[in-house]
């Protein structure tokens, strides 16, 4: 073995967005792309030498390549270990909770999550901190501006690891540890719910369906949920990783989940369904025949959380980002405990857990997650809905509407509309910020405007600001609407938009949310001019 110092050039656009770096995957394939942003990753958080990392990935299409590169760069640049997921394997979660359990100084984490996979879709990379979480903005800066002056990377010339089996090697000097990428989480989540409660409502007759999408999941949930809790085998679908995950997009949402909806909607549905994405981190939750959004999920799980051990004694705060409906706003107050606004993505609830402020926090993109570890979780969810479901013995319907009931329902729904031109986009945005001053007191099919902004936040625990995260237009009637332009894309530019309108009578809260949310649209579409700007008449995608 022979470290190399391979010349190298800055490579444009190796910004990290929403979460981590994600492109083409035949981009990531291409001479130096991955070596330079590794490269620059190491260099941004001091070097590598002496530290431990945690590395893993969803499985994707060049994970196994990927991985055996990051190994050689981090022996290169004098890692003292490196703890690898079994064949390269690790879901986000899993990944957060070994830098936690390990004390290790990180880890990269690669995957571009519900994006597809395989050699013309997406592959992605992300480095967590040793708070196990995602990079703060501060890092994913200096990370960015490395990869702008890069001019030399290390690599070490050696055969590749096997990875296969667990237990301890050596790559040069540094030690590789292979570690089975289910167990220390599996033994988190023992820890947190009523396995034995769980386990009961299975031998009960308990009926339920868990959709792997084809990706990371697979081995956690057939561990853990037909494993432990003993749910019968078949329980789990899909449940084996594929490099292209079934040609699908593992995407947790009743378009691209589409087999689970159907099979929840069924006349023979099961009790309970639920689905994870690309690396494990999101979750679908759908009883029979009703889907739960992400949004009203996160508000039913911080006001049941008591039901399961780890959270008897309560909540400190909960936190939601800015985009995700209101509806677990009601549960704060009504529970007495601090409730915050974030921007899009993981990162920005590190802060409020570490400061031990918030419990439990969630995005309307179906991610939700607890002081557990410092990313959102999938499997966890589910295991925390299990939990609930097994102490309250009632169907996801009637959960839904006694939730509604108490609280009242905060219609929502999102509409994405896809590969629009960058220029477009960005110009729908500036018209926004440039009228957004203008809009309060004026009125839109019989909406008036009560305040809009382009949001900025500011962190309450370091104080940073992070400015232009989305356009929020409230409405008098407490309605709402926020659009903002996707960081996780990597084709043009896709444009989100929220709506949500909040219902206090119980009479109308079986309305179908296009009907209830009908007015909150066309007042979306006039003021923001989204058919105009984006040529289109209707979004791609609806959730
Ligand atoms: C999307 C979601 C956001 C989520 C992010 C990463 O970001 O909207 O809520 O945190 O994906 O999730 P954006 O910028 O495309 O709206 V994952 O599971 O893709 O890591
Ligand atoms: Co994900």
């Amino acid at each position: 073995t022979r470290i190399l110092t391979v010349p190298t050039q800055p490579i444009e656009g190796q910004k990290p967005g929403t979460s981590g770096l994600r492109k083409k995957t035949k981009i990531f394939m291409g001479p130096h792309y991955l070596e330079n942003f590794t490269q620059s990753v190491f260099d941004a958080i001091g070097g590598v030498r002496g530290k431990a990392l945690i590395l893993g990935g969803d499985g994707r299409y060049f994970n196994d390549r990927a991985v055996q590169v990051i190994l050689r760069m981090a022996a290169a640049n004098g890692a003292a270990r490196m703890i690898v997921g079994q064949g390269g394997l690790l879901s986000t979660p899993a990944a957060s909770n070994l830098i936690r359990q390990r004390k290790a100084d990180g880890g990269v984490i690669l995957s571009a999550s519900h994006n597809p996979g395989g050699i013309d879709e997406d592959f992605g990379m992300k480095f967590n901190g040793a708070n196990g979480g995602p990079a703060p903005e501060s890092l994913t800066d200096l990370i960015f501006a490395r990869t702008q002056e890069l001019s030399e990377y290390h690599i070490l010339e050696t055969a590749d690891l096997d990875l296969t089996l667990i237990g301890e090697t050596r790559m040069g000097e540094m030690i590789v540890e292979i570690v089975d990428p289910v167990a220390d989480y599996a033994k988190l989540m023992g820890e947190l719910f009523d396995f034995d409660l769980i386990r009961n409502l299975f031998i009960g007759g308990f009926r339920m369906r868990f959709d792997a999408m084809h990706a990371v999941t697979g081995p956690y949930a057939k561990a853990i949920i037909e494993g432990i809790l003993g749910a019968p085998q078949g329980t789990v679908v899909n449940g084996t990783p594929s490099p292209d995950f079934g040609g699908g997009h593992p995407d947790p949402n009743p378009v691209w989940a589409k087999e689970l909806m159907d099979a929840m909607f069924a006349a023979d549905a099961p009790d309970f369904g639920a689905a994870s994405d690309g690396d494990g981190d999101r979750n679908m939750i759908v009883g029979r025949g009703v889907y739960v959004t992400p949004s009203d999920s996160l508000a039913v799980l911080a006001a049941n959380a008591h039901l399961a051990p780890a959270y008897a004694e309560g909540l400190s705060g909960i936190a939601r980002s800015m985009p995700t409906s209101r509806a677990a706003d009601r549960v704060a107050e009504k529970l007495g405990v601090e409730c915050h606004e974030t921007p899009t993505g993981w990162k920005f609830f590190g802060n409020l857990l570490d400061a031990g402020r918030v419990t439990i926090c969630g995005e309307e993109s179906a991610g939700t997650g607890s002081d557990h570890v410092r990313e959102k979780d999938g499997l966890w969810a589910v295991l925390l809905w299990l939990n609930i479901l097994a102490r309250r013995i009632e169907p996801v319907e009637q959960i839904m509407a006694s939730h509604w009931k108490e609280f009242g329902r905060n219609f929502y729904s999102r509409h994405d509309y896809e590969a629009v031109p960058v220029e477009r986009a960005n110009a729908l945005i500036q018209r926004l910020r440039d009228i957004a001053g203008d809009l309060p007191g004026q009125q839109f099919h019989g909406l008036t405007v009560e305040s809009a902004d382009d949001f900025a936040y500011h962190d309450p625990v370091d104080g940073s600001v992070s400015k232009h995260q989305g356009i929020r237009i409230g409405f008098v009637d407490g309605s709402r609407v926020v659009l903002r332009l996707s960081g996780t894309g990597t084709e043009g530019a896709t444009l989100r938009v929220y709506l949500e309108r909040y219902e206090s009578d119980p009479s109308r809260h079986d309305l179908p949310v296009e009907q209830a949310l009908a007015p909150v649209i066309a007042a979306a579409d006039e003021i923001a001019l989204i058919r105009e700007f984006t040529g289109r008449e209707k979004p791609d995608v609806t959730t």
